[in-house]
């Protein structure tokens, strides 16, 4: 008994003695045993030596402190014990694919800790100190485990110290948030695996200075990483380059090549931009990933053995260069930072379809409309490889830097707006023929022009002495300029447009279509000194004898005055036919008379100007008399109406059937035309005709700039529609013959002699050899496209929106007119007019338009 007792004690003592294991470790030890479900897959004995000798499965032991456990994959499940970060000397754990769960201990102070795989566990929180102290930390692996799943989680601060990471993977484990900077501190990183994630905001700029190997930031959920890519081209180091899935942006940086050692690139799923960069083209990848972006311009020759890039914006769908164009605007938009919305509609091989672009008829984009469109950054030269460009209209955006040297070279430039921008000096010299509006630009101020080459551009606001209130597209350049308001020169291509525009109302709305043209054309004269002037003054109703005089103003003094009393023959180029109705003045009297006081059974339309109504004079002319509602005279409506009165008492023609007389009584005004009853067969197609005839005329007045008849002229060119038909077929005597107002250059006159073309055509001598309407539109319709200005200019264009689709424009316009049109008769004449106004577009695709 006594032996037994000392040998008890001694072999206790012995036990004691011989240990190796701190009774630290012990205890955690049997904790953790302790805390599973299954401990019997450790093998663990009951009783022993963790440390051994034997050394426990799993365990590794130095200096009696454990310094690896090595689990993985035995399929342990439960939690680990909350104080595992008292195996101080841990330098190794391996835990991972077994099925722990619950919270995962601190892993604090563990400051010999190099190895820890957690990964593949089900842990459900992370503690915000885990990390702290982990200073000798090479590789940690936390992946798949479902931390602070409701919140997500980000590395604390305390993940800073542990410097010597290469190995830091935490693929689907919860991470929201930025990456953080001072993982770009972290030099010896080489493996950082962050996929899987909710991570969002951009790659740090910190991150320039890793040495990574491997750098998996792909499938980011809830948003993604965004903004440029463009760090990652500094990581030389890189083989793997996985961004997939995440909605970076801008544009593959161009020293991509850089990454000599990279084989596997995946950029799928972004929304990268611009074009695909050569060194990337070239590069000798594995594998190459560029599906789902917006990347644009050709798709080259692939090195990578293996590449794919479908649902991009390239050009066309296989390698090959782009049309010609392409590129210099997509180096446009890279100069813009390739805004959203102009990178979505800026795709396939077409500009010509693209948003705020259009093209001439040769499909080369002849005008860049992008005013107030949210543009930033600075314009690109290779804008001036679009040699037919004629309009840049850039105005009020937040475009930076000087306009580059090369847009001088656009030879076609007519207008160059960079109104309200940000433009800073040097202003290269543009020719004079270019309108250049510079105002609103703060660094471009005036008080310096002595230091801006090329200084004040003809057209440009740079000799304004305001520079805070420059005049928007002051033209004349001079400050003594005693006419009156003056246009830009861009809106001569609107006199143009005013040309050919209107005629696309066809016959029927060409007497509403007239006034527009003159009114425009006025404007223009206005400042012009026109050659002749028209002043009607209101009657004075207490005097009978003299209700209105007439006065023409030509260059001499000739004047005439016509009285109401008077018998008036129509003056006009076909002076043969004489208005039989009479008098070209007629009293309100006699149409309130013939129109039952203006009764609305006799009302035939109603439109933007007034109400038409149907009445019969004594002698059985039928009339179609156009009232002007009091609210509508205005100066403008005013300038109409006498426009009207003007053109039409002047354009003549024994087969024109057009303005009987009008009214002008008090607030009365009021227009007196013949009126085409229905049914009256080979009358509608003579009207038509004679319609045709006077267009031509109009057209011929307005490309001239000379009255329809001027007595004053020499006498072969008095009556100007003869005279134009001499002259039309001869390019010299045409050029000389046109309104210097028009500003004509060589592209603008193709257009002129189109029209010229036409309006000879339209006032051949007989009335069938004439085009109809549709003709003319068909010819027309196209110059529209061409010369239609785009302002949102405060001026518009006698309230034509000149912005929409041709055969929209009239449709708005016959609107506004309503009914007022209809006292013609449309019935029998089919073909040459349309009969349904809104089915415009159609009515003239038969085959007698042409
Ligand atoms: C404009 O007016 C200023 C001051 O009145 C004068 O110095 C300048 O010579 C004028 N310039 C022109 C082009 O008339
Ligand atoms: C995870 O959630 C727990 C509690 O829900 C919190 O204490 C801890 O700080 C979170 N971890 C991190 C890294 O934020
Ligand atoms: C680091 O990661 C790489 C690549 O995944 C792997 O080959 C390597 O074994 C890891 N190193 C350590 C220490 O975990
Ligand atoms: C991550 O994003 C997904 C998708 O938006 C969301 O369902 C999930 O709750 C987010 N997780 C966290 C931790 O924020
Ligand atoms: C990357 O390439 C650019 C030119 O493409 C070069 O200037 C730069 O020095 C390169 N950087 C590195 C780190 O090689
Ligand atoms: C890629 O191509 C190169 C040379 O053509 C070859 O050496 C390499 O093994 C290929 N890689 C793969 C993954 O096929
Ligand atoms: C304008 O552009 C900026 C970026 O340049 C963008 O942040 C902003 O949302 C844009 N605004 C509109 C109204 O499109
Ligand atoms: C304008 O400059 C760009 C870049 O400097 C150049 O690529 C382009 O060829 C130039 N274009 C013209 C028409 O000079
Ligand atoms: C214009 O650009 C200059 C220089 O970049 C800047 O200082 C200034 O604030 C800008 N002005 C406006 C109105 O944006
Ligand atoms: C331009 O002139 C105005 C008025 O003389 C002055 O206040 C402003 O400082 C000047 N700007 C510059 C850049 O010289
Ligand atoms: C006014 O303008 C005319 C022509 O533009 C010019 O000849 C004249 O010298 C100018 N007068 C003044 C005072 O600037």
């Amino acid at each position: 008994m006594r032996v037994q007792l000392v040998l008890s004690l001694v072999f206790s003592v012995l036990r004691l003695a011989l240990s190796v294991t701190d009774p630290g470790d012990v205890d955690i030890l049997n904790q953790f045993r302790k805390n599973l479900e299954n401990p019997e897959l450790l093998q663990w004995p009951e009783n022993g030596d963790p440390c051994g000798p034997p050394s426990w499965k799993h365990v590794f032991c130095a200096n009696s402190r454990v310094t690896q456990i090595q689990v993985q994959s035995v399929g342990l499940k439960g939690p680990l014990p909350q104080n595992l970060n008292q195996l101080s000397k841990l330098e190794n754990l391996g835990l991972q694919k077994n099925q722990f769960s619950g919270k995962l201990p601190s892993f604090n102070g563990l400051s010999s800790l190099k190895f820890a795989y957690l990964d593949f566990n089900e842990f459900d929180s992370i503690p915000g100190d885990f990390f702290d102290g982990l200073v000798s930390l090479e590789a940690l692996a936390l992946d798949d485990n479902n931390f602070n799943a409701s919140t997500g989680w980000s590395f604390p601060e305390g993940l800073k110290d542990s410097v010597q990471l290469t190995n830091l993977s935490c693929m689907n484990c919860n991470l929201v948030g930025h990456l953080p900077d001072f993982l770009g501190g972290f030099s010896s990183l080489r493996n950082l695996k962050l996929s899987g994630n909710n991570l969002s905001g951009e790659i740090p700029g910190s991150f320039k200075d890793l040495n990574l190997v491997n750098l998996w930031l792909n499938d980011q959920q809830g948003g993604g990483l965004s903004g440029p890519i463009d760090v990652v081209a500094n990581i030389v180091s890189l083989q793997t380059l996985w961004l997939h899935g995440n909605q970076f942006t801008g544009t593959i940086p161009e020293n991509i090549g850089n990454l000599t050692a990279l084989k596997d690139l995946n950029l799928n799923s972004n929304q990268l931009v611009g074009l695909i960069p050569a060194s990337l083209a070239g590069m000798p990848l594995d594998n190459l990933d560029l599906n789902n972006n917006m990347l644009m311009g050709p798709i080259p020759e692939f090195s990578a053995n293996k590449s794919s890039f479908s649902s991009n914006s390239f050009c066309l769908q296989t390698p090959g260069p782009c049309a010609p164009g392409v590129m210099a605007l997509i180096e446009f938009l890279d100069g813009l930072n390739y805004p959203q919305r102009l990178v979505s509609s800026w795709s396939g091989n077409d500009p010509c379809s693209w948003f705020g672009l259009r093209c001439d008829h040769n499909n080369k984009v002849n005008v860049l409309n992008l005013p107030s469109s949210n543009l930033s950054g600075t314009l690109s030269p290779s804008v001036a490889k679009l040699d037919s460009l004629t309009q840049i209209r850039l105005q009020s955006n937040n475009l930076v830097g000087p306009i580059p040297t090369n847009w001088t070279s656009l030879k076609s430039l007519v207008s160059l707006d960079l109104s309200r921008n940000n433009i800073s000096a040097p202003l290269p010299k543009f020719s004079n023929s270019v309108h250049l509006v510079i105002e609103g630009n703060p660094l471009l101020n005036w008080n310096q022009s002595g230091t801006v080459p090329g200084g004040s551009p003809s057209g440009s606001s740079g000799s304004s002495d305001n520079p805070s209130a420059p005049t928007k597209g002051s033209s004349s350049g001079a400050n003594n300029s005693t006419v009156g308001p003056t246009k830009p020169k861009g809106s001569k291509r609107a006199v143009l447009v005013a040309i050919v525009a209107p005629v696309a109302s066809c016959a029927v709305v060409l007497l509403l279509a007239v006034p527009l043209y003159i009114y425009c054309r006025k404007k223009r004269k206005d400042t012009l000194q026109a050659p002749s002037s028209l002043v009607i003054h209101p009657r004075d109703p207490s005097d009978s004898d003299n209700m209105v005089k007439i006065v023409v103003a030509n260059g001499s003094t000739s004047t005439v005055t016509r009285s109401g009393s008077a018998s008036i023959n129509s003056s006009g180029i076909g002076d043969s036919h004489v208005i039989e109705a009479g008098n070209l003045v007629i009293s309100v009297q006699v149409l309130r008379n013939v129109t039952k006081n203006f009764a609305s059974e006799n009302e035939l339309g109603r439109g933007g100007f007034g109400v038409v109504y149907k009445g019969e004079l004594d002698d059985g002319t039928k009339i179609a008399v156009k009232r002007m509602e009091a609210s509508v005279i205005s100066n403008k409506a005013l300038d109409e109406f006498q426009a009207e009165i003007a053109v039409l008492s002047k354009v003549r023609h024994r087969h024109l059937v057009s303005l009987l007389g009008y009214s002008i009584e008090g607030y009365e005004r009021i227009l007196v035309y013949e009126y085409m009853p229905q049914g009256a067969l080979m009358t509608g197609k003579i009207t038509t005709k004679a319609d045709v005839f006077s267009f031509g005329v109009v057209l011929m007045e307005l490309l001239t700039g000379l009255m329809a008849l001027d007595e004053d002229r020499p006498e072969e060119s008095q009556y100007l529609a003869a005279w134009f038909w001499n002259i039309k077929s001869d390019k010299e005597k045409l050029r000389a013959a046109i309104d210097p107002a028009l500003d004509m250059k060589d592209e603008t006159f193709e257009s002129i002699c189109i029209i010229a073309e036409l309006a000879g055509h339209c006032t051949a001598r007989e009335p069938s050899q004439r085009p109809d309407m549709g003709h003319a539109v068909n010819v027309l319709a196209p110059l529209v496209e061409k010369w239609k200005p785009f302002d949102n200019d405060p001026e518009d264009y006698c309230g034509i929106d000149y912005s929409l689709p041709l055969n929209q424009m009239v449709k708005d316009w016959q609107e506004a007119e309503g009914k007022d049109i209809s006292y013609i008769d449309l019935e029998d004449s089919k073909g040459s007019i349309p009969a349904r106004p809104t089915g415009f577009a159609e009515s003239f695709t038969s085959a007698d338009g042409r």
